[in-house]
This record gives structure tokens, C-alpha cells and sequence, in this order.
């Protein structure tokens, strides 16, 4: 496990709550990294604010812990500024489609070669489980008493229309699939975007009813449907439950990019 090279290991104890998805996510990526033979002194991990934005902390290479929703901005400054360095961005969901959702479609669109891995708890969770763009329809938060009402965003969709050239979505539990996406999504050059549910117990959890975390793993698990198996039951005019979502690769193509490296 070559991968735990790249810790930082005198930041530990690190800050999550028991349970959290976050280190899974953290540790899919850095083996897919790992993989890549990059060398740490042309690797930078940049983020925004949030839980999720702690991640480039924990990391042994250069990084830039940046303001709530710019982390994007601050990467496409880096790449385009040196092409050579490897751009890699940690988000959360607030981060990067609420404050920060500027940014997100301006850089997919402009096709930036970075790749960012969107930790998405469906909440807000560093300031205490405020609802995001990402919280579905009826779920709790501080700021949704009594279910939200509103539609949630579909990171994925968003990306792929505003021109990323490469999109996927798994989850917590989908570790060796994540990881396999993460370095696909190294290797492709262009923006590459990588959604990661995950659970968060105790501020998305506690509020929705899943009492153990291992109950939200197991939701996160039940409720991702293959993009392949979703592609069928539409072919077959099968009904896709609202509170499904796509995982797989949904989308790798070669679109004009910037700061690819020479
Ligand atoms: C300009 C600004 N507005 C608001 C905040 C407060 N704030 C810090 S983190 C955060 C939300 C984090 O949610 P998310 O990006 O989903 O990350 P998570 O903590 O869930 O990983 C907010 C609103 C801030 N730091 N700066």
C-alpha cells in the first residue's frame, strides 16, 4: 500500500466524524494517484471550504486550502500558470455547486485539464447540516424542518452539459470502482469530474432517519443504479424511482481543452 506515502501523517488526528465517507474517498484517490508515478513536487491538491476541502491537509505534496466555493478558480489560475503540474481538486457539494457553482460550470466549460473528486454529502456539513443544491427532495436539514422542497442538482448532468470531457459518479461503498474512475479520470486529459456519494452521520444521517452508518452506506448502495442497467429499463419503458441515481462512467470524450500539458 505504496498510497500511504502520500499522508502527512503529523496532521493526524484528522477532523472527521466517526463513520465519515470522507477518508474513503481520500484513500481511493490517492491509490489511483499512486498509480500514476507522479512525482509529489509536480502534484498540487487544491480545495475550497468545507469538510470535504480539509482533504489536501492530509497530503504530503504542495496544496492550497482556498476560500468557500473558489477552489476552481484558484486551480485554473495554477494550471494555466505552469501546464506541467498535476491539478487535482477535493470539494464538497456546497462548495462547489452552491457558493462556488460558478466556477464549476465556467470550468468544465473551458475544459481545464484538472480533475476534481466532489465528496457529496447532500449537506452542508462542516457548519452543522445546512441543506445544499445536493440534498433530495423531502430530506431534513437546519435549513429544510420539514423535508426540502426543492429539486437537487444532478452534479453529473451539469458537468457533462457545460462540456467536461469526462464524468463519473460511485459512491463510499463502490471503493475499487472509485478508485478505477479517479485514475481514468487522472489520465484523461481536459476537466474530468469525479462524484463520490458519501455519508455524513452526523448531519445528514442523524436528521434522515439512518440510525447506524452503516444504514447509510447501505441506502447509498441500494439506490445507485448502473448506468447500464438504468440505459435498459428506459429501452424496456421501465420506471426509474426518483430517489435513484446513475452511477458509472457517464461520459469520456475528447472536447478542446486548456493547460494540457506539451
Ligand atoms: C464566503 C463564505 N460563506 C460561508 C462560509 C461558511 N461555510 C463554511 S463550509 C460551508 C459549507 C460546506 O459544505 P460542503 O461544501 O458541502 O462541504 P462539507 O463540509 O459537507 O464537506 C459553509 C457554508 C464560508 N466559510 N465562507
Amino acid at each position: 500500500m505504496t498510497y500511504e506515502d502520500w499522508f502527512r501523517k503529523d496532521r493526524l488526528p484528522h477532523i472527521y466524524c466517526a463513520g465519515c465517507g470522507n477518508g474513503t474517498i481520500i484513500n481511493c484517490t490517492l491509490a489511483a494517484i499512486d498509480q500514476m508515478n507522479w512525482n509529489k513536487d509536480e502534484t498540487v491538491f487544491i480545495s475550497g471550504i468545507g469538510c470535504s476541502s480539509r482533504a489536501p491537509g492530509y497530503i504530503v505534496t504542495d496544496s492550497l486550502h482556498t476560500t468557500h466555493g473558489r477552489a476552481l478558480a484558484f486551480a485554473t489560475g495554477v494550471k494555466l500558470a505552469n501546464p506541467k503540474l498535476n491539478v487535482v481538486i477535493f470539494t464538497g457539494d456546497g462548495d462547489l455547486a452552491a457558493i462556488g457553482g460558478n466556477h464549476f460550470i465556467h470550468a468544465c466549460r473551458r475544459n481545464i485539464d484538472i480533475t476534481v473528486i466532489c465528496m457529496n454529502n447532500q449537506i452542508y456539513g462542516m457548519t452543522g447540516g445546512q441543506g445544499s443544491p445536493t440534498t433530495p427532495k423531502g430530506c431534513f436539514s437546519t435549513t429544510t424542518p420539514y423535508g426540502s422542497a426543492e429539486s437537487p442538482f444532478d452534479l453529473c448532468e451539469l458537468a457533462i452539459a457545460a462540456g467536461a470531457n469526462y464524468v463519473a459518479r460511485w459512491t463510499s461503498y463502490h471503493v475499487k470502482e472509485l478508485e478505477k474512475a479517479v485514475k481514468v479520470g487522472l489520465e484523461t486529459p481536459g476537466f474530468s469530474f469525479i462524484e463520490a456519494m458519501t455519508q455524513c452521520p452526523t448531519n445528514f444521517g442523524r436528521r434522515n432517519k439512518f440510525k447506524e452508518v452503516l444504514d447509510q452506506v447501505e441506502a447509498l448502495k441500494t439506490h445507485a443504479l448502473l448506468k447500464a442497467k438504468r440505459d435498459r429499463m428506459i429501452e424496456q419503458g421501465e420506471n426509474i424511482p426518483d430517489d435513484f441515481f446513475i452511477i458509472g462512467e457517464l461520459i469520456r470524450r475528447n472536447r478542446p481543452a486548456m493547460g494540457v500539458k506539451t
